[in-house]
């Protein structure tokens, strides 16, 4: 995952691609490297607490409260159109199982055959065939900073890397800098798990392999927070630099009314990374992410790139989570 164009001038993990083969960097050098290419940022800057000089990053003290809120972006556009399906998916939410997570009901996702993976991608898309699925229950956001921050304050378990944040760490965007045990604890905490691969791809792409949450459709910027064209920078062009709230883009919602399963930040998932094809080698130490992010260009902001992850890294400022719920 990249944490920013510039930082993708970095040393060290920062590179996105498929790390399945190579060797994950220490972690203690990792911070170092990482705290050292944050400092670059112009959005890092404004962490910097003007009295006293110290930074959030790498042990300073956090922001004063409230520094940064002003921090504006482009409006995301509106339309008719997104404001009623925002309606009917407020509706359904309310109808649906609320869940355990305060403001993020889980949607139910009904059994059923569906199509997983496909022949026309990546060679570790493939193959694409016929499963069968039992039913569960999902997230209807990626999990918020709001949320959790009330893990932490419940668990004693540390914030976010990026909790403070002057846009990254808003209440209403998604948690970002959360290592894969981060997440997975933060779900367990509630009873819930993340989701496989498998469960991913059903609430993203429905029964029948659609491309999209949507349809087949090319992704708009009325429907996902993607980045530039290129590889890997922010763009807002869609309304957001970097992440969106995470109950934005209604009109991307899947068709059972889940949110950004296609872009605004990478999402982890339980399964350890290893290609499809029966017989091949696994690939042991990484964990896979889905759906990609703020900074994704169109290659990577599909339902079906496979993201493997040194699970234990926690400073990408693109990667969250959301949490499923396994039904009888
Ligand atoms: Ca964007
Ligand atoms: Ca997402």
């Amino acid at each position: 995952m990249w944490i920013s164009s510039r930082i993708a001038k970095a040393p060290g993990a920062c590179r996105l691609r498929p790390a399945a083969n190579s060797s994950p960097t220490p972690p203690d050098k990792r911070e170092a490297l990482h705290c050292r290419a944050l400092r670059t940022l112009p959005l890092f800057q404004s962490l910097v607490d003007p009295s006293t000089g110290a930074r959030r990053c790498c042990g300073g003290a956090p922001p004063p409260e409230g520094v940064g809120r002003g921090f504006a972006f482009r409006p995301k556009p509106t339309c008719t159109r997104a404001a009623a399906i925002a309606l009917l998916l407020a509706s359904r939410a309310l109808a649906g199982d609320t869940g355990p997570i305060a403001g993020n009901p889980l949607i139910e996702i009904p059994a059923g055959t569906f199509i997983f993976g496909r022949d026309d991608g990546p060679e570790n898309e493939r193959p694409r065939r016929v499963v069968e699925g039992r039913a569960f229950a999902i997230n209807r956001t990626e999990i918020t900073n709001r949320q959790y921050a009330s893990f932490v304050e419940q668990t004693g378990r540390r914030p976010a890397f990026y909790a403070g944040h002057p846009v990254l760490g808003l209440d209403d965007r998604p948690a970002v800098g959360v290592s894969w045990a981060d997440a997975d604890a933060f779900c367990r905490h509630h009873g819930l798990t993340l989701p496989t691969e498998k469960q991913y791809e059903r609430a993203a792409r429905g029964t029948k392999g659609n491309g999209f949450p949507w349809g087949d459709m090319p992704r708009d910027d009325m429907r996902a927070n993607g980045g530039a064209d290129r590889c890997c920078g922010g763009d807002d062009r869609d309304g957001y630099l970097v992440t969106a709230p995470a109950d934005s883009f209604a009109a991307g919602a899947s068709r059972e009314g889940v949110l950004n399963l296609v872009g605004n930040v990478w999402e982890w998932t339980s399964d350890v990374y290893a290609p499809y094809a029966e017989g091949s080698a696994t690939g042991g130490d990484y964990r896979v992410l889905r759906g990609g992010s703020w900074n994704s260009d169109p290659r990577h902001l599909t339902t079906t790139y496979r993201l493997a992850y040194d699970p234990e890294f926690r400073f990408a400022a693109n990667g969250g989570f959301r949490c499923v719920r396994s039904l009888p």
